[in-house]
């Protein structure tokens, strides 16, 4: 394209082919040069009808009781599905993140994080009991529940193992769902807990709450009782339908913001403490060993992070021109508050746009446009959330988390772009 062209489209003094935002939105085609979509417009003569698709002559196929995803969709699954030696279900499946726009993550694709797999529970026999350090011992049924107001929320949940396999030595050459897949969002819809602990009545000792599943290995946390009583849910409902028998059916907690092991599904006690119990699942795992040597526990909130979704790896560039840099971003203590891109490793930043509303512990999906035409870069995306907190780059990470850091990591990631369009994991930011 020629420099004066360049100008006039707003595109000059673009960093390695990002373009600053609000520019050439929506005449994406002309901005980048010749492409293969512009052929219909440009081939004056032939009749347009000759370019569109042919409807079917025969009737289609009838109804169907439960909708599934189009069957040339069949691809777009779980990802990086593994269990520990030795076990069926105490392991992880991730989300496609690369092949997924929007926000909402379709609830077939949640990740899936079991200790010990999951039970099959009978909804009319599943009671959550509560107890403790409370007025009365309560336990409720389903029906129960429901008699309760319910509160919607659209937030997402991370496991705080989540895009650990970064912190390997030499960059794994694998997708982004595989890599940063274990978090998802869903719109939850369920009873505040506050109200439940307002019905049992909380005892003056009590400062925690001792949540436990059902499944086998009764995975149980500590909560503080300050966020049991603030924003935390007995959820019942994951994006309209009842929660998935992998995401807690009947019921699971979910707590906004904190680390995913913290969110017990199949939630069947609840018992208000003085004190922490130090239960297995917050001594022997999800505790952050610091360089010093000492482990910290309870550290419950997800970092500020970001990652793009498209570009990435497996998702090769097929020809010049420009594309919508896009991806997600999400924060565990407040709203994402700014998105920046790079396409050259760091070195220069322009701010990304949002394609959705940015909301307190919620993601947010960003994108940003830039033109590609042949040449290497190096994408990188950088999130700030409300608290003022930004993503740190790898090696800062690594430096304040110590040889020893494994959860929570959020540093930035760098996909590598390469000059025949193929996309792949690096390090350097
Ligand atoms: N009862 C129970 N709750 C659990 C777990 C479990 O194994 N058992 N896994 C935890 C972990 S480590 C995470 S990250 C989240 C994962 O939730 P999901 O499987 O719905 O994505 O659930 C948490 N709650
Ligand atoms: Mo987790």
């Amino acid at each position: 394209m020629a420099k004066s062209e360049d100008a006039a489209l707003g595109l000059a003094g673009a960093a390695n082919g990002l373009l600053g935002s609000g520019v050439a939105r929506r005449r994406l085609l002309l901005a980048g040069g010749a492409g293969a979509g512009l052929l219909a417009a440009t081939a004056a003569g032939t009749s347009a009808a000759a370019d569109a698709s042919t409807p079917q002559r025969v009737p289609g196929a009838p109804m169907s009781g439960y909708g599934q995803p189009a069957a040339a969709e069949d691809s777009v699954v779980r990802e990086g599905i593994g269990s520990q030696p030795g076990t069926r279900g105490s392991g992880a499946s991730r989300t496609p993140l690369q092949a997924l726009r929007g926000t909402i993550t379709p609830s077939g694709l949640h990740f899936e994080r079991h200790h010990s797999g999951f039970p099959t529970i009978d909804p009319r026999q599943h009671r959550l009991l509560i107890h403790g350090a409370t007025g009365r011992a309560l336990a409720f049924d389903l029906e129960q529940l429901h008699r309760y107001p319910m509160v919607t929320r659209t937030q997402f949940l991370e496991c705080s193992g989540n895009s650990a396999v970064l912190l390997r030595e030499r960059p794994v050459a694998a997708s982004c769902g595989v890599i940063h897949g274990l978090v998802s969002t869903s719109e939850w819809t369920g009873v505040p807990l506050s109200y439940l602990l307002d019905e049992a009545g909380v005892g003056a000792q009590a400062r925690w709450v001792i949540a436990e599943g059902a499944d086998a290995g009764r995975m149980n946390r500590s909560v503080p009782l300050a966020k049991c009583l603030d924003d935390a849910m007995v959820a019942l409902y994951q994006n309209g339908e009842r929660l998935r028998p992998e995401n807690g059916y009947p019921m699971r907690l979910f707590l906004p913001g904190f680390e995913g092991n913290m969110s017990i599904k199949w939630l069947r006690r609840l018992e208000l403490a003085p004190q922490p119990a130090m239960t297995r699942d917050e001594t022997s795992k999800y505790t952050d060993l610091r360089p010093d040597g000492r482990a910290e526990g309870f550290t419950f909130a997800m970092g500020v992070k970001s990652v793009i979704t498209s570009p990435s790896p497996g998702l090769a560039l097929r020809e010049h021109g420009v594309y919508q840099v896009t991806g997600l971003a999400w924060s565990g203590r407040g709203a994402i508050r700014r998105v920046e891109l790079s396409a050259d490793g760091g070195r220069s930043w322009v701010d990304a746009e949002f394609e959705s509303t940015p909301a307190p512990l919620a993601q947010v999906r960003f994108r940003g446009a830039w033109r590609w035409q042949g040449q290497p870069a190096l994408l990188v995306s950088r999130a700030t959330d409300t608290a003022g907190r930004t993503q740190p780059t790898r090696g800062a990470w690594i430096a304040s988390n110590g040889p020893n850091g494994f959860y929570h990591y959020n540093a930035m990631q760098q996909w590598q772009v390469r000059k025949d369009g193929t996309v792949v994991n690096s390090y350097g930011v």
